[in-house]
């Protein structure tokens, strides 16, 4: 049986600013976040070249349309833009990204503009970040500044990618920068991930940009580990935690009212302004972009602190497929949550903003990774898509991540995920057995499905 897609649906991949780009001090770029978290004693690697991307764009330009990439996906750093955060407009940073969207454009590839993908200016970061409410309106003066710029040339933009990620790596697990452990402070920054998020729709829609503007999550489907209610209640409380927590201000404007109550009660956070409820409301995204890797499996968890997240604990399950990296593959999962979603709160454009499979890639002796498991990956992700838009949810493009192989933030370069392989000695690229599968099927838009 053939799968066939609708024909301008978008295939690419993506990356990010951090990951990808090095050229830590070129050009007048500002320190960020994460060069001061990799600057920190015993990190054994760091971002300062990474794949070196910053000066060698146009050869991965070339690759990706070598692949038949429709649109590629990649973030700004900010601190290219503003090295303090505000104030002064650094050119030659914008310049970088100038060439950027025009060769992406030239080569007939669709750019869609993450502005903050966790790079945050570190001036602005030893003004509180997030926590900082006034990093909000610097944030909005930033999105301005590459509105204004790439007005025409970039038609699909997202604001914030998986602020969840942000909250809990960055304020409640403490391994990303500013490695805090604070519920107060996780609350108050998810608050404060979503203001910002909202005033830049609204300025969006003020400026009468072209296009499509949207947020970048990452929400989890979960199963319980049984039907035992205690269980059900958990899953209930994992999802709200992982994911609800991050959609419902996005799609309704709100926060899910058990947790809120909990957390007010509990960690007297998050602190909503007057008004402030109205701002997320008024700011309605054109689409969702969701980051689907896995689903999660959790039990109650007997032995609760009373923690918001610890009332439930994560299992494993016993016959479940899982990477090198203990994920577990579940493509049912992305029809399940996309279809939860819908159900929640009505029709909605999604696009999947990234989907891939990180692994411990061997070289074969030719030189070549023969990475099936990959593109089976990628392949059985891409089948629940076409289930999905049978069943009217309307997913409008889908990325792989990664476009090529990139340093995962606290993995390293052992973890990747490229389509394109980046030998990072020699910083040699080649196209991955997984990179040829995908241009193929972009270029006949079906799968033969006999499963
Ligand atoms: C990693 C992660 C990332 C994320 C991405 C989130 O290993 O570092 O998987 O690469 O997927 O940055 O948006």
């Amino acid at each position: 049986m053939k799968l066939e897609f609708p024909k301008d649906f978008l295939w690419g991949s993506a990356t990010a600013s951090y990951q990808v780009e090095g050229a830590v001090n070129q050009d007048g770029k500002g320190m960020t976040s994460w060069d001061k978290y990799y600057h920190m004693p015993n990190r054994k690697y760091n971002g300062d070249v990474s794949t070196d991307h910053y000066n060698r764009y146009k050869e991965d330009i070339k690759l990706l349309s070598e692949i038949n990439q429709k649109t590629y996906r990649f973030s700004v750093s900010w601190a290219r833009i503003f090295p303090n955060g505000s104030g002064e407009i650094n050119e030659k940073g914008l310049q970088f990204y100038d060439n950027l969207v025009d060769e992406l454009l030239a080569n007939n590839i669709e750019p869609n503009l993450t502005l903050y993908h966790w790079d945050m200016p570190l001036a602005l970061m030893y003004k509180g970040g997030w926590l900082n409410r006034e990093v909000v309106d610097n944030f909005v003066e930033y999105s301005k500044v590459l509105f204004t710029h790439f007005r025409g040339r970039v038609k699909l933009w997202s604001t914030i990618n998986e602020p969840a990620s942000e909250v809990m790596g960055g304020y409640i697990q403490g391994a990303h920068p500013p490695l805090r452990k604070n519920y107060t402070e996780a609350l108050q920054v998810a608050h404060h991930l979503n203001l910002a998020h909202a005033k830049a729709v609204k300025l969006f829609n003020e400026m009468n940009m072209e296009g499509e503007i949207g947020i970048v999550l990452n929400p989890i489907p979960i199963h319980p580990a049984s039907n035992k209610e205690e269980d059900i209640i958990a899953a209930k409380r994992a999802y709200d935690f992982y994911s609800d927590w991050y959609i419902a201000p996005i799609l309704a404007g709100k926060y899910p009212e058990i947790m809120l109550e909990e957390c007010q009660k509990k960690y007297n956070s998050p602190k909503i302004e007057p008004g402030d409820m109205e701002i997320l409301k008024g700011a309605k995204v054109d689409y969702l972009g969701v980051n689907y890797y896995m689903r999660r499996v959790v039990a109650n968890n007997p032995d609760s602190t009373g923690n918001i997240d610890d009332c439930f604990k994560n299992v494993r399950v016993k016959d479940g497929n899982y990477t090198e990296w203990g994920w577990e593959i579940y493509p049912e999962g992305l029809y399940e949550l996309l279809s939860r979603i819908q159900k929640d709160y009505g029709k909605i454009d999604f696009y999947i903003t990234e989907n891939g499979m990180g692994f411990y890639d061997k070289v074969e002796s030719n030189g070549q990774v023969v990475d099936d498991d990959r593109l089976d990956y990628i392949r059985q992700h891409i089948i629940q898509i076409h289930r999905c838009l049978e069943d009217g949810i309307n997913i409008k493009g889908y990325y792989v991540w990664s476009a090529i192989d990139l340093l995962s933030w606290t993995n390293g370069f052992e973890k990747r995920y490229g389509l394109i392989r980046v030998d990072f000695d020699t910083l040699e690229r080649s196209i991955k057995k997984s990179g040829r599968w995908y241009a193929d099927f972009i270029a006949n838009n079906y799968i033969e499905y006999n499963e």
